[in-house]
């Protein structure tokens, strides 16, 4: 590229021009010189040009989510309803934060996919190299038509079941993934408003990383469930599920073989924002579909809490995780309840209610939030 150097130096010429010189040139004159009538930057300007501009970004990256204030409070079952590992209550205290106001959508989820390229795990063969490390030595390979992309649908039986026994009513559905949550034949399409599900504990922490957020502490996330009362069995106070309005997206009837569907969805994901809101403006936060935390699951991380006997800052969870129902899985927490709970079975959407998962399963009623530190 040759410069024109007859150019520079008008330039040079105009930008030096003197104030009382501009003064003295007619207006059509001034009009040619720029010089004269754009102003200069000023250090003050600049740097509150600079304020607003990242303001505007925190505002953008905060849409749709709430401040969660900060607090301490009992973590943990207050009545005799929970199950062993929601004891004993201890005393937590978290940060301030902001959290997403609904579960995660499918609109949102396929930006980022369409923005990313990502592969869901649900997608991908399981890999045997990763697998046999957590099977006993000398397992042998499984056929490829089990380590084939597949993920976990539920499917009504047909009558009353032994309800200890989950692979009657659970299924490895080759196909099924985010776009297809009961297998190869559905779709996501007319459904972008519902809470993405059959992703992995994987899947959401590649999305919260790329939305620039986290998936909540387990802490922070039974905190914002309680949203703002003391001690109450669920997000909403303590009126039974099925006494007055439609709380949440649950299971009413005989689980799981009839769902009567009496707040209007059978045993599927309910669009986003469809029941009243907890004291912290979230949405969903009990029902729809359970929700991954950023902890590793331990059945006695409270236990080991309540004997440190201080108040505990936001704890992240055990080191590692031992879940006794499946020994060397390990697992992450969940938390919130589905649109499968009923009372007859899980009754988690009370708020102390906790369920894990091995970190590369999704489900047909598993979907996340994020959160976002107050800075
Ligand atoms: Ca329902």
């Amino acid at each position: 590229m040759r410069f024109n150097w007859s150019c520079v130096f008008v330039v040079l010429m105009i930008t030096n021009l003197p104030h009382d010189l501009c003064a003295q040139l007619s207006q059509r004159q001034k009009d040619s010189l720029a010089a004269c009538h754009v102003p200069l930057p000023s250090k003050r300007g600049f740097v509150k040009a600079n304020l607003t501009q990242k303001n505007s970004i925190k505002s953008s990256m905060v849409q749709g989510m709430k401040k969660i204030p900060a607090g301490i409070f009992d973590m943990g079952a207050h009545d005799e309803k929970g199950r062993t590992d929601e004891y004993p209550v201890h005393r937590v205290a978290v940060k301030s934060f902001w959290m997403d106001e609904t579960e995660v959508t499918n609109a949102q989820f396929a930006a980022f996919v369409a923005a990313t390229a990502y592969v869901t795990t649900a997608e991908k063969a399981i890999s045997w190299e990763e697998l046999k490390k957590q099977v006993p030595a000398g397992t042998p390979r499984p056929p490829d038509s089990l380590l084939a992309p597949s993920s976990l649908v539920f499917v009504p039986t047909t009558g009353p079941v032994n309800l200890m026994d989950y692979s009657q009513w659970w299924q490895f559905v080759r196909g099924a993934d985010w776009r297809h949550p009961e297998g190869p034949q559905s779709s996501i399409v007319g459904k972008e408003n519902h809470p993405v599900v059959q992703v992995s504990w994987d899947d959401a922490q590649a999305y919260a990383r790329w939305a620039g957020k986290r998936l909540p502490t387990e802490a922070e996330w039974e905190w914002a469930a309680r949203g703002g009362l003391k001690n109450l069995e669920f997000p909403w106070g303590s009126e039974p599920i099925e006494s007055g309005v439609f709380k949440a997206n649950t299971w009413q009837g005989k689980f799981p073989y009839k769902d009567e569907a009496k707040d209007g969805y059978v045993h599927t994901t309910a669009p986003v924002k469809q029941f009243a809101a907890n004291g912290f403006g979230l949405y969903d936060i009990a029902g729809n579909v359970w929700e991954w935390c950023f902890d590793n699951y331990r059945h006695d991380y409270y236990a080991t809490l309540k004997k440190k006997g201080t108040l505990v800052l936001n704890p992240k969870g055990p080191m590692n995780s031992y879940d006794p129902d499946e020994p060397g899985i390990p697992k992450k927490v969940m938390r919130g309840g589905s649109f499968l709970c009923n009372d007859s079975y899980c009754a988690s959407y009370r708020s102390s209610a906790r369920m894990k998962s091995s970190p590369d399963s999704g489900l047909m009623h598993t979907g996340f939030r994020c959160v976002k530190d107050v800075n």
